[in-house]
């Protein structure tokens, strides 16, 4: 984990406000008081410490997955951010960069993280070639804050920066995306995380060890390319947290013992069943707040639906790296061509390689099922990920999109979110093949068969799949 943020030479001054703020304490230059905020750049898209804070009322920071949290200033008790919505460059996962719109230099932009109760003032520079705006999701706030262009605000036309002014009335979990041109802005990443905090010790929200947060969202880029397709309605061909992909999304790592919550919002269009093996967890946040006690039960899966947010939480007591995933197979695979036809009992040996000279992302199924996918290296277009990839410590993992691991360990220290490496299982208590004898099943004598035919399997199953 390393935290880059470059901080902008581009300094901003609002020409306007000049005049007014002439009246500056001593030793304190007009023009420092009347700039805005430097907007902090971000150029890595690993996981950032979390941001201690520094000034305004204390809390405990959150960790975003594959990002970081904006830094801010105090001016006169406002909290004071300065988002840049600009054209940037995003490692999906290493071996395939998407060039995407978000939000100081990454997609998602940075998390804000503020306390209940703050006035929080956040100036939106626009830097895209058409106009924006900013819906905080979620908040109340004055109508007029809402950001839905033409309806509450008119959009932020590019080269001008506008200034979103309020109170954050309630804690609880947010998000902030465009409401201008927004199937084409969302589409390209234009979205972040917001996490207000409890002012005091509230009765429905927890004290946690590990707070983590990280968007659902997808794009659609052809192998080979690197802009998305933004007409796409469904059929997303990249399955991301925080616009990363497995096995580009950073591990969950905490100490055994730890409350943790996991925060979740879902900016794509189809919704997401969240699992994660080992633990149960109880939602204690959604959309609307912490959920009262009473109302929670424990589970394993929680599906997240389209613009909504989920708060999870559960004692990580079990050591080893748990899987946590969406449970739709689909979201834990990179680019596929949905049009494949399945091949199973299908010798097509040499060619596939054969195809792709003509035809670069033809990909087919394995003859034996999709598992050989995950191990053989297929010769693939260029900045396009395998469709199933990933080594752990007994072999290929077979997995992409919406994946990671939680890795509980009874080592690791208080405040350390570095990964810990592979699990080292205590002798005796990995699955292993069994050596002894293995008799015939009883069906097969009973219907006075010696022992069943090998099942022959050719399939081929036309037409393309839509809608998952
Ligand atoms: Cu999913």
């Amino acid at each position: 984990m390393s935290q880059d943020p470059k901080p902008d030479r581009r300094r901003f001054l609002a020409g306007a406000g000049l005049a007014g703020l002439g009246v500056a304490a001593a030793g304190v230059s007009r023009v420092a008081l009347a700039a805005l905020p430097e907007p902090a750049i971000q150029t890595s898209a690993a996981t950032a410490p979390p941001l201690q804070p520094k000034s305004g009322r204390p809390y405990n920071p959150v960790v975003t997955l594959n990002g970081w949290t904006a830094p801010w200033r105090m001016n006169q008790g406002v909290k004071e951010f300065h988002l840049v919505a600009e054209p940037v460059e995003r490692e999906i996962a290493p071996g395939m960069v998407a060039r995407l719109w978000g939000y100081n230099g990454q997609s998602p932009g940075p998390t804000i993280e503020v306390v209940e109760g703050d006035r929080v003032r956040i100036f939106v520079t626009n830097r895209l070639p058409e106009h924006t705006t900013i819906h905080w999701h979620g908040q109340r706030l004055p109508n007029g804050m809402d950001g839905v262009g033409g309806l509450t605000q008119p959009q932020i036309p590019p080269g001008k920066t506008f200034v979103y002014e309020f109170v954050a009335r309630r804690p609880g979990t947010f998000m902030y995306h465009p409401h201008a041109d927004e199937m084409t802005q969302m589409a390209m990443g234009m979205m972040g995380f917001w996490v207000t905090h409890p002012r005091e010790p509230h009765p429905h929200i927890a004290a946690v060890d590990r707070d983590f947060c990280f968007l659902l969202n997808a794009f659609d880029i052809e192998p080979g390319s690197y802009v998305p397709k933004v007409n796409t309605m469904l059929d997303f061909n990249l399955w991301t947290w925080n616009s990363r992909a497995f096995p580009g999304i950073d591990t969950l790592n905490v100490r055994k013992g730890d409350r943790v919550r996991v925060r979740i919002g879902n900016l794509t269009m189809t919704n997401h069943p969240i699992h994660i093996h080992g633990h149960e967890f109880e939602v204690t946040g959604t959309d609307g707040g912490p959920t009262r006690p009473e109302s929670r039960w424990p589970e394993v899966t929680t599906d997240i639906a389209v613009g909504q947010m989920r708060q999870i939480e559960f004692i990580a007591d079990e050591e080893g790296d748990w899987a946590m995933h969406c449970h739709k197979s689909h979201h834990t695979m990179n680019a596929m061509g949905h049009d494949v036809p399945t091949m199973i009992g299908v010798d097509h040996r040499g060619l596939v390689e054969q195809i792709q000279q003509v035809v670069p992302d033809y990909m087919v199924m394995g003859e034996r099922g999709m598992a050989d996918m995950g191990e053989m290296e297929m010769p693939l277009p260029d900045n396009t990920l395998p469709m199933m990839t990933g080594q752990g410590p007994f072999g290929a993992i077979e997995m992409g999109g919406m994946f990671t691991t939680l890795k509980v360990r009874r080592g690791q220290k208080p405040g350390d979110y570095s990964d810990p490496g592979w699990f080292k299982h205590p002798p005796g208590t990995v699955a292993r093949e069994w050596t002894g004898a293995v008799p015939a099943p009883e069906r097969h004598k009973a219907a006075g068969a010696p022992s069943a035919p090998a099942v022959e399997m050719t399939v081929r199953k036309p037409g393309s799949h839509q809608g998952h």
